[in-house]
């Protein structure tokens, strides 16, 4: 699946591929539920277009080998810092060549290279051979190796919001870690591959000992490829999970869908926008971050499901959790926060009033609208799960277990009930979030002509 996103920019990103090395507790059990919800009825004011995020960068015409633009961005690379507020890092990543394939096409260009014309001495024609050959298979390994050092962007020279994709996704320090090893893999070929050379060309070797010098070069070279050129396919790898994130595009007013887990969030950011998430009866359906777009008279907005959160302290959340924290904390989202009040979702009201004061008072300065959802499972008796303490209980909570927070609006996804004022709520808000983030911008620019 995360291929075909690659190769067919049209192609749905899922979730999962995000977050294939996230940690796999609480798992869907092979949940498939796309049947689940009704033919949504579209407000007339709503026009959807058709894809989920995809990473549509030159992917399929990226080269392998370092083109003049990479070589020349790799010479500015160090000139400054790289401005923090840029993000799309992830969809310049250069295009990393298997392990194998670097080391074989290395091997057969040098084993083409002949000795200098016009050495009429056999011994010193082949000593001359010999160290053109090693010097060539080890330039030809240690070209791409340091591109990818030089084009992998600097962690600390990222936006902070790609800075925690990086960590949550990949763990923390691993990102770092495959591009030391993969510069160690560069320096020991190449000074392995420089003593050969110079061995090869000594003057005293007979033909016969410079052929034997060139094979054994070309060994050494071979088996430390072996050894350690699967730090080369790791950085593939990291470059294809980070070519896969969903790009957000930060002057577009983004709706991020927030709460507990199973309350019906993905299942609202279905009906709302093109995004395409998977919905089950299960917490933790929602893996990644995943971006679907709205456009609301004629005005593009994005709209993010994210992974539910628990009542926990910060230091025991998983690396779901911290991913909406992230979201959060670096993206200018407005915030629809979905509240199940119905027993349904498996986190009690009070926990989930709990969570929501956290969240509330941590993110004061986002917009925020508030939705309770699955209205057509709520009946008048609030819901109180056994595991509750009755003596804990206080009046605002008594208020939030029957309604919600204060002005909150009563959705359902399945009798399409209050979707309708959704719709026109989260448009109200989305052109707020846009005149705040060009207010923003505006006064940036006068920032500038100030400094
Ligand atoms: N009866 C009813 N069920 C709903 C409604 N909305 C969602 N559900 C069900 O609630 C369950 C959870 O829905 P999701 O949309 O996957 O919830 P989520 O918050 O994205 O869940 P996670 O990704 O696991 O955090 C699914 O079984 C949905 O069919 C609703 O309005 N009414
Ligand atoms: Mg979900």
């Amino acid at each position: 699946m995360a291929l075909a996103s690659l190769l067919n920019p049209g192609y749905p990103v899922h979730p999962l591929n995000i977050c294939d090395l996230l940690s796999s507790d609480n798992a869907p059990a092979g949940f498939v539920a796309s049947e689940l919800l009704p033919q949504r009825v579209m407000h007339p004011n709503l026009c959807f277009c058709q894809q989920i995020q995809t990473t549509a960068y030159e992917i399929v015409n990226g080269s392998y080998v370092p083109t003049a633009d990479t070589k020349q961005a790799s010479k500015t690379k160090d000139t400054g810092p790289m401005p923090l507020e840029a993000v799309g890092a992830f969809q310049k990543l250069p295009m990393v060549m298997p392990s194998f394939d670097i080391l074989y096409s290395a091997l057969r260009k040098a084993k083409r290279i002949s000795a200098t014309k016009g050495i009429a001495n056999a011994a010193k024609r082949e000593r001359n051979r010999g160290a053109k050959q090693l010097d060539a298979l080890m330039k030809e390994i240690a070209v791409p190796l340091r591109t990818y050092k030089e084009n992998f962007p600097n962690k600390k020279h990222l936006h902070p919001y790609e800075r925690s994709l990086i960590e949550l996704t990949l763990g923390d320090g691993n990102y770092e870690e495959v591009l030391g090893k993969v510069d160690t893999l560069r320096k020991k070929v190449v000074s392995v591959g420089k003593e050969h050379a110079s061995l090869c060309a000594k003057v005293s070797l007979s033909k016969r000992e410079a052929e034997e010098r060139l094979t054994e070069g070309m060994k050494k070279i071979e088996e430390i490829f072996n050894h350690e050129g699967k730090a080369v396919d790791e950085l593939l790898n990291i470059a294809k999970i980070l070519r896969a994130m969903p790009v957000v595009d930060l002057e577009t007013p983004t709706l991020c869908l927030v709460g507990a887990p199973n309350v019906g969030k993905s299942s609202l950011v279905r009906l709302l926008s093109t995004g395409k998430p998977e919905v089950c009866n299960y917490p933790f359906t929602t893996r990644g971050i995943l971006m679907g777009h709205i456009t609301l008279s004629y005005q593009n907005f994005q709209v993010t499901d994210t992974p539910g959160l628990l009542r926990r302290h910060d230091e025991d959340r998983n690396n779901l959790e911290k991913l909406t924290l992230a979201v959060l904390s670096h993206l200018p989202t407005a915030v629809l926060y979905v509240h199940d009040l119905s027993g349904e979702c498996g986190t009690s009201p009070s926990d989930q009033f709990i969570i929501y004061n956290e969240m509330k008072e941590r993110f004061a300065d986002h917009l925020w609208l508030d939705v309770v959802s699955k209205c057509d499972l709520l009946n008048d008796t609030p819901v109180v799960f056994i595991t509750e303490d009755s003596n804990a209980d206080n009046f605002e909570l008594a208020k939030y277990r029957r309604m919600g927070p204060d002005g909150a609006i009563r959705v359902s996804v399945k009798s399409e009930a209050g979707i309708d004022e959704l719709k026109t709520r989260v448009h109200e808000l989305l052109v707020t979030q846009s005149a705040r983030i060009k207010d923003s911008e505006s006064k940036e620019e006068n920032h500038e002509v100030l400094r």
